[in-house]
């Protein structure tokens, strides 16, 4: 619609780094058959008691607290123009890694206020003070991705804050590489794609009304993918590869009892559902795109951010890979990102003029200068967008 640019400079096309010689060595020596030898030291992250007691009390305190910490209307405009108020952006997983960088990235702009919709209310208070936050950039709200009715009470509590929703940021993920046995949210999908993809759907599909209502100059959605769901680069060709096949799984429930756990109905595998609910972010995000942009004027956006192998997006992993890893990425693919490095990254895609184009896969260059990059077939695929879309709305009670 009218906000989207004909306005914007050009964005210059790179593709993704390629293979080397020493990537070959470092594939001998920890890569593809690492996951033979891992520990099933997996523990669920989901303790149900417990949140459901923690979310009681939670939600309780939030009403208190979203009515006072309600963001005042910036009375000037530091750099004149339409920004008359700050912007509010909602970042899922704000708690720790690339989700907490963005928002200190954020908030110290003085520009923004952040909702940080996390699963562990005293952990994301922790964290925003732990990065010198202060209290009037950001409102904690209490949001567990593995449950939908969670979602629904989130967006419930949002809503009740009375706060305006410019940009939406769905970053929350958890990666399960070592599980033997697959585990499950709330409404019994496996927890990987069930909180990744499908938490994040109804969450964003609820939070577009309010989008909508907005009358913030850029609104902007943004879905983080990454590389290993792209097999057209060389780390989306780690085996397990990202392939949702026929969605035979997904149409089932992914419940494990009369459907497979996995969306292509295939054996459980933590590490390809990952890769499976990165595709499903990106092309959920196109699919929005196609079906809204137009309409509302949103920019559609999603993104691979660098390797930011210090996250705790690892910490199930075995202790040896969280040893190497980052050595790895840093020193042979060249592919590391510092966290505050990919928050600021994040931060642009959130905030930065320069990108309102919508339906765009951001990249990041070695200087750290942005690219719109190219996703694979299966992660470009309309047709199984549209798929993944309408049985995503049948699983979330939507449709
Ligand atoms: P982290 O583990 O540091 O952050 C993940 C966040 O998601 C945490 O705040 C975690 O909460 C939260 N989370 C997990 N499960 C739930 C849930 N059920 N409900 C609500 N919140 C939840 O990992 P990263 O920062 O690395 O990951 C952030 C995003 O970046 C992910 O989408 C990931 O796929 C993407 N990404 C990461 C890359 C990397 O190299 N690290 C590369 C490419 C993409 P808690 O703190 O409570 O555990
Ligand atoms: Mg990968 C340019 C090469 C490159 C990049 C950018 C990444 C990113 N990786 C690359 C190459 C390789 N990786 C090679 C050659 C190997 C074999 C040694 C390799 C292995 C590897 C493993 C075992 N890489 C991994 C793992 C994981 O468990 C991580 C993963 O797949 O998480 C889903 C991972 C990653 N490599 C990346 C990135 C960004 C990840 C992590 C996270 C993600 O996609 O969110």
């Amino acid at each position: 619609m009218a906000l989207q640019a004909s306005l914007l400079p050009p964005l210059h096309i790179h593709k993704e780094a390629k293979s080397n010689a020493s990537i070959k060595d470092a594939t001998a020596f920890f890569g593809v058959s690492l996951s033979d030898h891992l520990k099933s030291d997996f523990r669920p992250l989901v303790l149900k008691g417990k949140w459901d007691l923690n979310q009681r009390k939670i939600a309780n305190g939030v009403r208190a607290q979203t009515t006072i910490t309600t963001p005042a209307i910036s009375k000037a405009a530091p750099e004149g123009k339409k920004t008359l108020r700050k912007g509010n952006v909602i970042i899922t997983g704000a708690s720790s890694g690339l989700g907490l960088a963005t928002a200190k990235a954020l908030a110290e702009t003085g520009k923004w206020h952040v909702i940080m919709g996390c699963r562990d209310f005293l952990k994301a208070e922790r964290a925003a003070k732990s990065v010198g936050m202060s209290k009037e950039n950001y409102t904690i709200m209490h949001l567990d991705l593995a449950s939908l009715d969670s979602v629904r009470q989130f967006v419930d509590n949002f809503e009740r804050s009375g706060m305006p929703l410019d940009v939406l940021v769905c970053n929350a993920a958890v990666y399960l590489p070592t599980a033997k046995e697959p585990t499950f949210t709330a409404e019994g999908f496996e927890l990987s794609v069930g909180t990744n993809h499908l938490g994040h759907f109804l969450l964003s599909r609820l939070l577009l009304v309010d989008m909508k209502k907005s009358d913030y100059p850029s609104k902007r959605l943004i879905i983080v993918g990454s590389i290993t769901g792209n097999t057209n680069t060389l780390a989306g060709n780690i085996p397990p590869k990202a392939n949702l096949g026929d969605l035979r799984g997904l149409s089932g429930g992914l419940n494990g009892l009369n459907s497979s756990t996995m969306i292509d109905g295939g054996d459980f595998d933590g590490a390809k559902a990952y890769k499976d609910s990165k595709v499903c972010n990106m092309l959920t995000m196109q699919e929005f795109h196609r079906r809204y942009h137009e309409e509302t004027g949103i920019a559609f956006a999603s993104l691979y951010p660098g390797c930011i192998a210090t996250t705790g997006l690892f910490r199930e992993h075995i202790p040896l890979f969280r040893l190497l890893f980052p050595p790895f990425q840093k020193y042979i693919t060249k592919g590391f990102v510092s966290e505050e490095e990919a928050g600021k990254r994040l931060a642009q895609v959130v905030s930065d003029p320069s990108l309102t184009k919508s339906g765009v896969y951001w990249s990041w260059n070695k200087e750290s200068a942005s690219f719109e990059n190219k996703l694979s077939q299966e992660a470009s695929d309309a047709e199984k967008a549209r798929k993944v879309w309408e049985v995503s709305e049948k699983l979330v009670g939507l449709a």
